[in-house]
């Protein structure tokens, strides 16, 4: 885990940030989705993913952000210039989301269910597993 500071280019019109691959974006970006609306009280992820790594930036309002990799993290994302960078085998949790959140994903590679890890124990005997 890992927060990247965005520079802001600013001027007399307003804000603009830019994110770019392999440059303030540290890999080549495939995809991107955006979750919004969320219903106040959700609580979304419970997964980890075997391979994908990705970005979270909270372009909008603010969230919470649970990571997990046998050691429990929590992280406010609540300004649109910082960006949480989670690896794989990382399992996250989103929550608090502010009514107007907009939080922004970049990915590394393109959807795919395989990827997911969905159930907790699976996930701790996944990363076990691999550590040995
Ligand atoms: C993650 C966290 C931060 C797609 O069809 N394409 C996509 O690219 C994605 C990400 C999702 N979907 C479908 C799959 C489900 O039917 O959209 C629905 C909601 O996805 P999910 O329940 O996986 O959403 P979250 O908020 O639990 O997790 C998402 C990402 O899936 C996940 O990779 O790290 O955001």
């Amino acid at each position: 885990m890992e927060l990247i500071r965005f520079k802001i280019n600013g001027d007399e019109k307003g804000s603009l940030i830019s994110l770019e691959s392999n440059k303030n974006i540290p890999f080549d970006i495939k995809r991107v989705y955006y979750i919004f609306g969320t219903i106040n009280g959700t609580r979304r992820g419970y997964h980890a993913h075997k391979n994908l790594r990705q970005v979270l930036i909270c372009v909008s309002g603010s969230c919470k952000i649970l990571l997990d990799n046998g050691k429990k993290t929590e992280i406010l994302l609540n300004s649109s210039d910082q960006g949480l960078l989670v690896e794989s085998l990382i399992w996250r949790e989103m929550f608090d989301f502010s009514a107007d959140c907009v939080l922004m994903v970049l990915a590394d590679n393109y959807y795919d269910e395989e990827d997911y890890i969905r159930d907790y124990q699976e996930f701790l005997d996944y990363i076990t597993k691999i550590k040995n």
